[in-house]
């Protein structure tokens, strides 16, 4: 039970700024006030406001307009109890946790755009990971951007977890073959591929990300057991084009949500989930490596709306 209560308490300092726009502003928007269909039209427009999406809006306002139409709900209180499941309805769904391999290494293979917050969440994943008494190693493929691999160095040195290199500005998918034979070698639980930032437009950088992921499929059978999009929340509705565009051009099985503690839309959770073919496994509410925490929607839709 502490231990819950812990986990409730961290998301619920991660979405502060959430809970005080959106959360704070449907209750006193709604409570006190008679239910009637300009009341409905007010929460719609919240909704949109907080990043919620038009795909997800439109869902919880029809139900809800249906429900009243319908004499289910009368009472304002039980238009935010409405909305509280049909939220976590829109959040639920498919197993949120990584997939794990009968056989080591699992690879887990992160991209995303330009800053989303890869390499930040790939410590936080190792440091988790770490915590599960699993062996971790890293591969520095994004040998694109000047100083990234001594990022994920100083992040492996903090982390104890080794990091497999490659010469900057070589190929990413001979940096991605040594870390598989590497980890193959020692034996290691999980080894976690960091890539460059790119677009989805980007042909060529896709065509590389292609390649690592037949680099680690040919070492290691069923590799990558998880390719994971980055997003980063503060973008609001630009997460969400990338959901879709990386969900049809990547093959991703998974999102980590991040720096959800930087905004106040908070909602685009709610739209990236209803977007994307693949659940959230995580979300992002902090720099520090502790600052990772599974994803589950009855949990994130009590934080979001506790006081
Ligand atoms: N507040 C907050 N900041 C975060 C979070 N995740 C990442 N950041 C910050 O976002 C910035 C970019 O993070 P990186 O992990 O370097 O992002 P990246 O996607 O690897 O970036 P590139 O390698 O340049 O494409 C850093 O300053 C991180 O500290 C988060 O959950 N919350
Ligand atoms: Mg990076």
């Amino acid at each position: 039970m502490a231990f819950f209560s812990s986990i409730l308490s961290k998301i619920k300092d991660g979405l502060k700024a959430t809970r005080e726009t959106l959360v704070h502003g449907l209750k006193s928007l709604i409570l006190g006030r008679k239910l009637d269909e300009s009341l409905i039209d007010d929460v719609q427009r919240m909704l949109l406001e907080a990043d919620v999406g038009v795909a997800a809006t439109s869902q919880l306002i029809d139900s809800a307009r249906a429900d009243f139409r319908a004499g289910k709900i009368s009472k304002s209180e039980d238009l935010l109890e409405h909305l509280k499941r049909g939220l976590k309805e829109l959040l639920g769904g498919p197993q949120t946790e990584l997939a794990e391999s009968s056989t080591k290494p699992t690879v887990y293979l992160i991209t995303g755009i330009n800053g989303a917050g890869k390499t930040t969440s790939i410590a936080k994943l190792a440091h988790l990971l770490r915590s599960q008494n699993k062996t971790v190693m890293l591969a520095a493929c994004d040998t694109f951007r000047a100083g990234a691999v001594r990022q994920l160095e100083i992040w492996g040195e903090r982390l104890g977890v080794e990091v497999i290199k490659g010469q900057q500005g070589g190929d990413p998918a001979a940096v991605a073959f040594d870390a598989c034979k590497a980890a193959a070698a020692r034996g290691v639980d999980v080894l976690i591929i960091d890539t460059a930032g790119r677009l989805h437009t980007q042909d060529p950088l896709m065509r590389q990300l292609a390649k690592i992921r037949s680099v680690a499929a040919k070492q290691i059978p069923g590799a990558p057991h998880e390719t994971i999009l980055v997003l980063d929340a503060t973008t609001g509705q630009n997460a969400l084009r990338q959901a879709e565009e990386f969900g049809k051009h990547a093959q991703i099985s998974g999102i980590i949500l991040a720096k959800l503690d930087g905004t106040a839309k908070g909602g685009v959770a709610v739209a990236v989930r209803k977007a994307a073919s693949v659940p959230v496994k995580f979300i992002g509410v902090g720099e520090r490596p502790e600052d990772l925490q599974a994803f589950d929607a009855d949990n994130f839709v009590e934080a979001m709306f506790s006081e």
